[in-house]
């Protein structure tokens, strides 16, 4: 049996509009492919290969496969409706999962002959048995209870080109989150609840790795105090950075212990400066007044910080631009991460606004952070829009980033380098007001 597993990204969305150029490095190896790969049952004797679409292309060749398997978020699932249309117009079997379908079964069953929802760990060795047996059912769902329940695979990394990744010792350490943050889509995802890997799998997991630091791709990996304590002494011995809440950042005893451990970067939910905003999001623990120290003490420990914000929250007005970007340089960020407010499906944000009938499009190719998809309630969608862009630039404008570098002084030439990586992924993809896709428009693949 030949498999084909793919990841789909919008930027490959052969429309007309879209067509990007394969870029030639990405940020972050995923392991969603690889492990997939590595949970493809032996004694099916299957011959496995991978294309993520962020870095590689599509080749002709592909329809080779006897299923392929296609990975979509949200952005991606225009995309990956279209590969499914070439398998399927070649008889090829194909499966879709990620988090778009899970929350859009329906929609993404119009495209595919099964589709997996949620975890695969149980759900994708089974259809892959059923399939060689010729009696795949239409839809597959693991439980919650089985994601990790073996925990005995270690991505096939191999089967991706390290080489194509800043970062390619990407690691799965947990799932989910236990708190509650009404945009994010991991709580439904995960079904409100978070569970750490067995540990001798990641240390096994780190062991397979090759030298160099690691990132640590879960949601919220190290907040409770049980997985901190399990977690920190398991990754010691490698430099590794991951996502953390304000919650954990703002405490000095667990950034020591996590600096101690090898931790050199958070990635940071600020997401606002406004606490009504963060109250209203359901993310009150983020206590805004100590924001400004916390990044004082995480500079001290000698931890960088990628901090998130959201724009375009309910009480944003167009003040929020010029607020956050003046907090980015202010506290000397090593790296910001804008986004457009956006309601994923599934997400109690999508719930509400569909509700107050605020949905403007569900060309889900423009659900990537980069542009609005909802009307704001205190700015207009251009506003929005617009701000974000002047957002980015003035962040990753050159004195802005040498400001910051060097008032950071926290890993000065990595900064460096991911600053200007982010310089040219503004330059490259945020939507300038010429190239802008209106609103409303329909797109053919959803
Ligand atoms: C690494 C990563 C990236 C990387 C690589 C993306 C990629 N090509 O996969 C980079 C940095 C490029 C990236 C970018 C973005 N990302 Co991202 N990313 C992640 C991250 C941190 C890890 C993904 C991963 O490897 N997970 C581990 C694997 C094992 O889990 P998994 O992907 O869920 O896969 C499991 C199941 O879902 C299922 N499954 C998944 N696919 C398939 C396919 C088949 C056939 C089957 C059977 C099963 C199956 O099986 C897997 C094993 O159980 C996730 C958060 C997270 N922890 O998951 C966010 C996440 C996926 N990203 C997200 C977003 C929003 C983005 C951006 C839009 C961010 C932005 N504002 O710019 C961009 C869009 C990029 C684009 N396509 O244009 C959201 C997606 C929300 C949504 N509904 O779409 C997430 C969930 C983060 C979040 N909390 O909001 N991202
Ligand atoms: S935004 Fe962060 S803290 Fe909030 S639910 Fe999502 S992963 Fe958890």
């Amino acid at each position: 049996m030949r498999i084909l597993l793919i990841g789909a990204n919008a930027r490959k969305m052969n429309d007309g509009r879209r067509w990007q150029e394969t870029q030639v490095r990405a940020a972050y190896a995923p392991t969603t492919l690889t492990t997939l790969a590595a949970l493809v049952p032996p004694e099916l004797d299957a011959e496995v290969a991978v294309i993520d679409e962020a870095v590689d292309r599509v080749p002709e060749d592909f329809l080779r496969a006897d299923l392929v398997g296609i990975s979509a978020m949200t952005c991606d699932a225009p995309r990956a409706y279209q590969l499914a249309q070439m398998a399927q117009a070649r008889k090829i079997t194909v499966v879709l999962g990620g988090y778009h379908p899970t929350f859009m079964p329906e929609e993404a069953a119009r495209h595919a002959d099964a589709v997996v929802r949620g975890f695969a760990e149980a759900a994708w060795p089974q259809l892959l048995r059923d399939f060689a047996r010729g009696v795949m059912k239409p839809l597959y769902e693991s439980a919650w209870e089985q994601a990790f329940a073996s925990g005995a695979w270690i991505p096939r990394r191999h089967l991706l080109r390290r080489k194509a990744y800043s970062t390619a010792n990407t690691l799965e350490a947990s799932r989910g989150c236990a708190n509650q943050c009404s945009f994010c889509i991991v709580p439904p995802m995960h079904r409100k609840r978070f569970v750490l890997r067995q540990m001798e799998r990641i240390r096994a997991d780190i062991d397979s790795m090759p030298a160099g630091p690691i990132a640590l791709l879960d949601p919220n990996p190290l907040e409770s105090s049980s997985s901190a304590a399990e977690l920190l002494p398991t990754l010691a011995g490698r430099k590794w950075l991951a996502a953390a809440s304000m919650k954990s950042a703002a405490n000095r005893s667990w950034i020591k212990a996590a600096r101690a451990s090898g931790c050199r970067g958070l990635v940071i939910g600020f997401e606002s400066l406004d606490a009504n905003t963060l109250a209203a999001a359901g993310k009150s623990f983020n206590d805004v007044r100590v924001y400004e120290e916390t990044c004082r003490m995480l500079r001290g420990e000698g931890i960088a910080i990628l901090g998130s914000f959201v724009f375009g929250f309910d009480g944003d007005n167009k003040g929020a631009f010029e607020r956050i970007v003046e907090f980015v340089h202010r506290n000397h960020l090593n790296l910001a991460l804008y986004s457009a407010y956006t309601p994923f499906p599934g997400t109690d944000a999508w719930t509400r606004f569909n509700k107050q009938g605020r949905i403007l499009t569900e060309d889900w190719s423009l659900y990537d952070g980069r542009h609005a998809v909802f009307a704001p309630a205190n700015m207009t969608v251009d506003e929005l829009e617009q701000g974000l862009y002047d957002a980015w630039n003035e962040t990753y404008g050159l004195r802005s980033i040498l400001t910051r570098v060097a008032g950071s002084m926290t890993l000065p030439l990595v900064s460096l380098a991911a600053n200007l990586g982010f310089r040219y992924y503004r330059r490259t993809f945020m939507p300038a007001e010429e190239t802008r896709t209106s609103r409303g428009e329909p797109c053919e693949f959803s």
